[in-house]
């Protein structure tokens, strides 16, 4: 497993990766925290934004959807110019947008191409909805089945499978379920079992089961957690790491982004999404 990626030498393309998600206006989340990821991670990131919310620590306010054509427009406009090694997608929003990002997945021919990451983000950490109940089924029916990876947070699969999650047992009964979908893997994340001492993540391939365990941080700056998280997958999938290689990845990157997390505004409080940066005096 590798601890880092390559980074391109100066003057060379960097990979190409994409988010396909809202905008955090509180620049915790979203988009924002994907973007920030991939600068971190020495990737390229494109964006094709879905949703503009109105949101600081204390919550969402409201959010604006993206007309379909506009968020259609941006994935194809950059697919068929900048080009895309790896996408991931976070708040969707609506049935349509997200009927609209597989019609142009197929049309600009990415399916089964390139990986994608599909993080089904249906709330936000203070538990406003982000995804129209509406939206679901097409989620599940239409979206899932041609991603790479779905990484659904315990919430998430209680939502999308209808399955509690309690201890091991439970977690591989949603592994399974969530695979059933058609994805090519499925990741159940369980930093949302705060019983545990660890926080494990299960990832099933229809036949192998993997875990990942990091030590559970006790913090509430937890904000942008699970965007982190498949944004690094994202990246490294962008470099061909095999899907377990990118998610042992991606948990070694989102555990250091959650132990230094730092606290914002008067709520909820954000990962570190610039771990790693230092401000010491003799740079
Ligand atoms: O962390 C999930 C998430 C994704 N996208 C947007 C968000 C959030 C959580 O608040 O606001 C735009």
């Amino acid at each position: 497993m590798t601890r880092v990626l390559p980074l391109a030498a100066p003057g060379d393309t960097p990979r190409r990766v994409m988010t396909i998600a809202g905008s955090d206006s509180g620049g915790s989340a979203g988009l924002q925290a994907d973007m920030r990821a991939f600068a971190m991670l020495g990737v390229h990131g494109s964006a094709a934004v879905t949703a503009v919310t109105v949101q600081n620590s204390l919550g969402v306010r409201a959010f604006y959807e993206v007309p379909i054509d506009i968020v259609a427009g941006q994935i194809s406009a950059v697919a068929s110019d900048i080009g895309i090694e790896a996408a991931k997608t976070g708040m969707l929003a609506s049935k349509d947008i997200i009927e609209a990002i597989v019609t142009t997945w197929r049309g600009e021919k990415l399916d089964g191409v390139v990986p994608l990451i599909v993080d089904p983000v249906c709330a936000s950490n203070n538990g406003e909805p982000l995804l129209h109940v509406s939206a679901l089924a097409a989620l599940r029916d239409d979206l899932f089945p041609m991603a790479t990876l779905v990484t659904p947070n315990l919430d998430e699969v209680r939502l999308l499978v209808g399955i509690d999650v309690v201890d091991d047992a439970t977690q591989r009964d949603a592994a399974r379920a969530l695979h059933a979908l058609g994805p090519r893997w499925a990741l159940v994340k369980g930093g949302h079992l705060r019983t545990s001492r660890v926080s494990s993540d299960l990832l099933f391939d229809g036949s192998e089961f993997h875990q990942f365990a990091a030590p559970r941080v006790d913090t509430r700056n937890d904000h942008g957690a699970g965007d982190t998280l498949a944004a690094a997958i994202t990246a490294a999938l962008a470099h061909q790491l095999s899907v377990p290689d990118a998610v042992a990845f991606g948990k070694l990157w989102v555990t250091e982004c959650i132990r230094t997390a730092y606290p914002i505004g008067h709520g909820l409080g954000t990962v570190n999404g610039i771990a790693g940066l230092h401000n010491e005096p003799d740079l």
